[in-house]
């Protein structure tokens, strides 16, 4: 499949993924379609190693990037800026936890399964607000 790339990062992401990779989008919403305040949408995703994630920036005043040591050993973490639309190929097999940093409190957080992914057990190590744990919780579900 070609696509048009047009950061450098992404133009990293197609060097560093398989022709089968595929490109997944991940809305920054005031609202989500469930009504459900500060959310990324699809809350959960499940990806397979290289693929990219791209966060859309739908809405303003919101970034994506990892939660402090949410992530497989060996991964490098990303963080957008405010407003910024990223995009992050993932290949290292495992969970990763994104976090909106000014709604992190809120809750506004989403997870993505690499592969064959179980959650780890220090997941929740750091700093989590009760209501971000909560999303995160469900969304752990998934696995
Ligand atoms: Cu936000």
């Amino acid at each position: 499949m070609i696509r048009t790339f047009t950061t450098g990062l992404a133009l990293a992401a197609l060097m560093g993924s398989g022709a089968l990779a595929e490109t997944i989008e991940v809305q920054m919403l005031n609202k989500g379609s469930d009504g459900a305040r500060m959310v990324f949408e699809p809350a959960f995703v499940q990806a397979a190693p290289g693929d990219t994630i791209k966060f859309v920036a739908a809405d303003k005043g919101h970034n994506a990037e990892v939660g402090k040591g949410m992530l497989p050993g060996g991964a490098e973490a990303f963080k957008g800026k405010i407003n910024e639309e990223i995009e992050v190929t993932l290949t290292e097999e495992g969970v990763y936890g994104v976090i909106c940093k000014p709604h992190f409190a809120m809750g506004m957080v989403m997870t993505i399964a690499v592969g064959d992914a179980d959650v780890p057990e220090d997941f929740f190590a750091g700093r989590v607000p009760p209501k971000a744990k909560e999303r995160f919780q469900e969304q752990l579900g998934n696995l």
